[in-house]
């Protein structure tokens, strides 16, 4: 529908289930913990919260406290390089504290959504 508004350009919530691993933390090599992870953007901030049993866990529901939170100010995303992991669909992200993280969807379209708003907010932050 051509009159159907336009998404925003750097959504500033955005959230869905996704599998993640750190990879390196302030720069030093960690060990690989693939997780099922509730994922929520929220201005330049992304959250991560264990998912459990699916998609419906949420912040306050039982397990207050999101696992982790990456700043992506000053950071990078991109497709990893195949010697990252053998899994489909993995995107590489660097925070500016070194601190790296991989990024997995089987769902091509979730993923490939995931990596237009993380570029996007990315760039959107980029002076800040
Ligand atoms: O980069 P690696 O070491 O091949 O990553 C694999 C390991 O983390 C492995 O766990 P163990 O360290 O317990 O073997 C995981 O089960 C694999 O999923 C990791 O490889 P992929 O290619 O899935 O990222």
């Amino acid at each position: 529908d051509p009159s159907s508004p336009k998404a925003p350009d750097s959504p500033s919530e955005k959230c869905g289930l996704l599998t993640v691993t750190k990879i390196t933390e302030h720069g030093k090599k960690v060990r690989k913990n693939w997780t099922s992870s509730w994922a929520v953007l929220r201005g330049s901030m992304l959250l991560f919260a264990k998912g459990q049993g699916g998609g419906t866990s949420w912040f306050g529901s039982g397990q207050s406290k999101p696992e982790f939170t990456v700043d992506l100010r000053g950071g990078s995303v991109d497709w990893a390089s195949k010697d990252k992991s053998s899994k489909k669909n993995v995107l590489e992200l660097k925070t500016r504290q070194a601190t790296e993280l991989l990024i997995q969807s089987d769902n091509e379209t979730v993923i490939n959504d995931w990596l237009q708003t993380l570029q996007e907010t990315i760039s959107a932050h980029a002076w800040e």
